[in-house]
């Protein structure tokens, strides 16, 4: 199943290979859940909209956490489960949605919990725009949720 995707990925690669100088992918609605003391990991979520041709996320990083992988989601007999990927596909013009439930940034070894009200920078690395900043705040999700 994995080498499919990467098949597609491929395919994708070499359709929207045009040497143009590439804008640099808009990020939308980020956020960071808020984490209880003590906690090790953190979601960040995050629409990416690559404005120009096609990209791909390769990578982030922040200071609060030790590294940062790209994780999908999905549920297999009941059961919820992560599975960490290499990069993220961003087709041109469309927006890539990380949320709740499905794709998502992990902030794996915190240096401290995540408080909401405060915000984290955070440095996405596209395969073709190169280095992006967000900064982005964290966000009690139950207060979220409440409010809506
Ligand atoms: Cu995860």
């Amino acid at each position: 199943m994995f080498s499919s995707f990467r098949g597609l990925v491929w395919l994708s690669l070499t359709v929207g290979a045009v040497p143009a100088a590439a804008a640099p992918p808009i990020v939308t609605d980020a956020w960071i859940r808020a984490t209880p003391p003590g906690a090790v990991t953190a979601a960040a979520y995050l629409t990416i909209t690559s404005a120009g041709a096609a990209d791909r996320l390769v990578g982030a990083a922040t200071p609060a956490a030790g590294a940062v992988e790209i994780h999908t989601q999905g549920s297999d007999a009941g059961s919820q489960h992560m599975t960490h990927v290499a990069e993220l596909t961003l087709p041109a013009g469309q927006a890539v949605r990380l949320t709740p439930g499905g794709q998502h940034l992990m902030l794996i070894d915190l240096k401290g919990p995540m408080v909401p009200g405060t915000r984290v920078a955070l440095s996405l690395r596209f395969a073709e725009a190169g280095t992006v900043e967000v900064d982005v705040p964290v966000v009690d999700a139950r207060a979220a949720a409440a409010a809506h």
